[in-house]
């Protein structure tokens, strides 16, 4: 019975039992021992657990998704204008994003005894992280991009704070690929997409402990941030709402705002009409939040009530579950600041901007399956100098902003591969209107 509650579901009651649980042990001034010592290493191996992919899924994911673009000269006039679109949703998504978590300062509000609680927490020496900090102060302007090429592979994907450098890897290997005999390379990319696979497959193991990660985390969250006052888990419950609408205000924006304007400026498709057609497949990334599990009904909705052409969206919208992922990158860059913020980490320019270039290659390394933003959020934390456990911070509200971000995800490929397919002279606006119900009659 228990596996037939979908898995939202699940964690969603992991969450509201493991606040409720955290709030009696607090309220009632019970020890807070057996739930440091008997419910927090639920939640320690749940995180353990996601930090443990994090390296082969971005290896595998990425170095497929950059080898499934096919030879490098098939990257005709459609592969370029598909990639360009890809590329500029995500860099405004994340910079939207940084704009929003900068304002608005979700992290802001928490008295430093917290912030101290959290980077203890955290296992984070402040000292290293402090050292670290100043070892970037000293270093010189370009040794960020120094930094992302790695002298040892092996050492780079055991240490993850050197993810960039696994990506890095990834990337170039992903393009050698494409420039070496197609024989060849079918052994080394079809290890790679069982990788994948295997990969995907263990992270739907992981989301079955999520139920019980989410509520030891929550739970010893609060028991250890509350401490002797109550008060500041509160505060810290009001940081975490403050930064859940943060990222919600972003991705209704990215839809309303973005992908409306890229339609008006390059299709002759109302967006309105656009949203009814794609409706059924936001609402089915919303319930299983994977963009992969709703790529079917997205390519046959585009092509049968956009007009797209099978064509165009067979290598538009798979491209786009793989790497294109809008809604990801701007929560990635709110939670990366908002960790930051929380911590008591104020982020110089060039870290922010350090966010723009990692959370672009976090989410096209992000796979389309429940929580895989969330994996690749540990890249832009460790990119930054903020400890990957930080990802605990945030974990309670992150399904319910999965199933939102999913949506978001799913309709930037969409409106990419209806601007594509509208440039290439696919869908005059009498196609669209007679073929699409909605607007028939109009
Ligand atoms: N659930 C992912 C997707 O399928 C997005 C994410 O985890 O951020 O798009």
């Amino acid at each position: 019975m228990f596996k037939k509650i979908p898995l939202h579901t699940q964690i969603i009651a992991g969450l509201v039992l493991g606040l409720v649980f955290g709030l009696v042990i607090v309220q009632f001034g019970i020890s807070p021992d057996f739930t440091v010592n008997y419910i927090k290493p639920i939640g320690t191996i749940f995180i353990n657990a996601l930090k443990m992919i994090a390296v082969p899924l971005v290896l595998a994911s990425l170095i497929v998704g950059v080898s499934n673009l096919g030879d490098i000269s098939k990257l005709s006039r459609i592969g370029g204008k598909t990639i360009f679109a890809y590329l500029i949703t995500t860099v405004i998504a994340i910079t939207l994003g940084l704009l929003l978590v900068n304002f608005f300062e979700p992290g802001e509000q928490l008295p430093q005894e917290t912030r101290d609680k959290l980077m203890t927490q955290f296992d984070a020496a402040a000292g290293s992280k402090a050292s670290d900090a100043a070892a970037i102060k000293d270093a010189g302007p370009l040794q960020p991009i120094v930094d992302i090429v790695p002298e040892n592979l092996i050492a780079a994907a055991a240490d993850n704070g050197s993810m960039l450098q696994v990506v890095f890897f990834a990337i170039i290997a992903g393009i050698a690929l494409l420039q070496i005999p197609k024989d060849k390379a079918k052994t080394f990319t079809d290890f790679f997409d069982a990788l994948n696979d295997v990969i995907i497959k263990i992270v739907e193991y992981i989301m079955m402990i999520a139920p019980y990660g989410v509520f030891a985390l929550m739970a010893s969250l609060i028991v250890e941030i509350a401490g002797e006052n109550p008060e500041s888990a509160v505060e810290l419950l009001l940081a975490l709402l403050k930064y859940t609408l943060v990222v919600m205000g972003g991705l209704f924006l990215i839809i309303v705002g973005v992908y409306s304007l890229m339609l008006k400026a390059f299709t002759k498709i109302p967006f309105k009409d656009f949203i009814m057609a794609l409706r059924p497949a936001m609402l089915l990334g919303f319930s299983t939040s994977s963009s992969s599990a709703t790529l079917p009904v997205t390519m046959k909705l585009v092509e049968e009530e956009l007009g797209v052409s099978e064509e165009v969206s067979s290598f538009v919208l798979p491209l786009g579950a793989t790497i294109n992922m809008n809604g990801t990158s701007l929560y990635q860059a709110v939670a990366a600041v908002f960790i930051a913020q929380a911590l008591g980490m104020d982020l110089t320019l060039s870290q922010q901007l350090t966010i723009v270039l990692t959370a672009t290659l976090a989410a096209i390394g992000s796979a389309g399956v429940p929580g895989a933003g969330l994996i690749m959020l540990i890249i832009v934390l460790e990119a930054i100098g903020v400890p990957g456990a930080g990802v605990a911070l945030i974990i309670a509200p992150d399904r319910i902003l999965d199933m939102f971000r999913t949506v978001v995800n799913i309709t930037g490929d969409a409106a990419v591969c209806v601007t594509v397919a509208s440039t290439e002279g696919e869908m005059p606006a009498r196609l669209i209107r007679d073929s699409n119900p909605f607007t028939a009659n109009a």
